[in-house]
């Protein structure tokens, strides 16, 4: 691998006309920024284009040099080289060409797969990730916090919570150069900027008493002797203090003991305690501070046609597209919100045996499981939660997405397998990570693969 990274960077250094491709999420966001940021120091010129999977399926070469990053390795992207072409993929994703294939062709071919070398592509090393081993090859070690940002935003940590394998040896270049914090803690979304009281209430692997529920994350708050305001600042779980914080840790293992079944009760911990990373560089109490936070709003930035400003922040570029994205973040929490309340007023959550489901026609398939993740509190925490709505405008298949608590993760189900399964044996795709995946299928199948996903789920789940 170190040896294909060599090649790598030679490939850019002789290269004068270079294009990239990178993916629609923070993972992609976070890959062509490093990328951008090496060539511009290299001061060579390049395009960059963010893009759906789907755009790859039939794409012309028309540069020097094609970079893909956190795509590529399942696509057919060298289905119109020439001998001229020259390609370089930096992706996690399961490889559809094998480690030799650079052999067997006449044009310039580097692929770098973690899956080539026995690493998982899931949890040891993300797109950023791969990109920042190429930025290191340049010395750009300043550039490692996008490595552990790209690692956030793709649950890279989700399933030990904390990064493993190459992503811990970014981290702790990260750390050495000074960019990025751990700390083991509480593990609430939002621990910058959002309000205890508030970022409590959000709490959705089980269905507690304080989930979606204000009134009672108040009481709480004020039973363990945890301020709403210091000074004129409400109280945020970065805010507390250790002593309160272990009075929340307590009080969070004792409502949880009380819901879940014996079974997952060895799991409890998991769900509240995490490393989480800071970004030194970046100020307090802003959710640039935070990595999750700050994955967050790179998703926002690509779901809502935006992915040069989220682009431009990865560059350091502030000043005025910070202002966009607080526009962008501000529709986006918005739209979300409308969906969300829209969903629970009609009760549209219908219960099978083994999942539940709705039906998100009218929800832009690109946030269908962002919304899917948040109704999941209103359901039941106990199955998985599938949402379908059409692919666009242009295309009524189905695109589906599920989310399940991450407790059935823990206990050794992993969704992204089994939706992959049935969305093939449907003639659709589909695949992801254990606890949030989705998958593409014709529009008329969507009665069997709801029938399908119930049957495979049977016996796998202890209520
Ligand atoms: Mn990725």
């Amino acid at each position: 691998m170190k040896y294909k990274y060599q090649e790598a960077k030679e490939i850019i250094e002789n290269a004068q006309d270079i294009k990239i491709y990178s993916h629609t999420d923070c993972d992609g966001i976070s890959s062509g920024a490093i990328l951008s940021i090496i060539l511009e120091r290299l001061n060579k010129p390049y395009e960059i284009e963010i893009v759906n999977l789907d755009k790859l399926e039939d794409l012309e070469l028309k540069h020097e040099l094609t970079i893909f990053s956190d795509l590529g390795s399942g696509q057919p992207v060298t289905k119109h080289a020439t001998k001229d072409s020259k390609i370089l993929i930096l992706d996690h994703h399961p490889p559809l060409r094998d480690i030799n294939y650079d052999k067997t062709v006449d044009f310039e071919y580097n692929e770098i797969n973690p899956n080539f070398y026995g690493l998982d592509g899931s949890i040891e090393i993300c797109g950023g990730g791969l990109c920042y081993l190429l930025a290191r090859e340049f010395g750009f070690k300043d550039l490692s916090w996008i490595g552990i940002l790209a690692a956030v935003g793709d649950m890279q940590n989700s399933r030990e919570g904390k990064l493993i394998g190459l992503n811990d040896y970014i981290l702790k270049e990260a750390i050495e150069e000074g960019l990025v914090s751990v700390t083991n803690d509480i593990s609430l979304y939002g621990r910058q900027t959002r309000p205890l009281f508030v970022a409590l209430s959000y709490f959705s692997d089980i269905k507690l008493p304080i989930t979606n529920n204000k009134n009672e994350t108040i009481a709480i708050m004020k039973k363990l002797d945890i301020p709403r305001k210091i000074g004129d600042k409400t109280t945020t779980l970065s805010d507390l203090t250790k002593p309160q914080k272990s009075r929340l840790f307590s009080e969070l293992i004792k409502m949880l003991s009380m819901e879940v079944p014996k079974k997952y009760v060895q799991y409890i911990p998991k769900l509240i305690v995490a490393d989480t990373y800071e970004f030194l560089a970046e100020e307090e109490n802003t959710f640039l501070r935070d990595a999750s936070e700050f994955s967050t709003a790179m998703n926002a930035c690509v779901r809502n046609n935006a992915p040069e400003v989220a682009l431009e922040i990865l560059k350091g570029n502030r000043m005025e597209f910070l202002d966009l994205l607080e526009v962008i973040s501000k529709d986006h929490r918005r739209y979300l919100a409308e969906n969300i309340q829209e969903l629970e007023d009609g009760n549209k959550i219908i219960q099978m045996k083994n999942i539940q489901y709705f039906d998100g026609t009218g929800i832009r398939s690109n946030v269908v499981g962002t919304i899917a993740g948040m109704i999941l509190s209103y359901g039941d925490w106990r199955k998985p939660i599938i949402a379908f709505t059409p692919v666009d405008d242009e295309n009524d298949d189905y695109k589906i997405s599920l989310r399940c608590s991450r407790l059935l993760a823990f206990s050794g189900i992993h969704f992204g397998n089994i939706i992959r399964e049935v969305a093939q044996s449907l003639g659709g795709n589909g695949g992801g990570h254990n606890v949030a995946c989705g998958a593409y299928i014709p529009k008329d199948k969507k009665e069997e693969f709801l029938k399908l996903m119930n049957e495979k789920c049977e016996g796998k789940i202890e209520l």
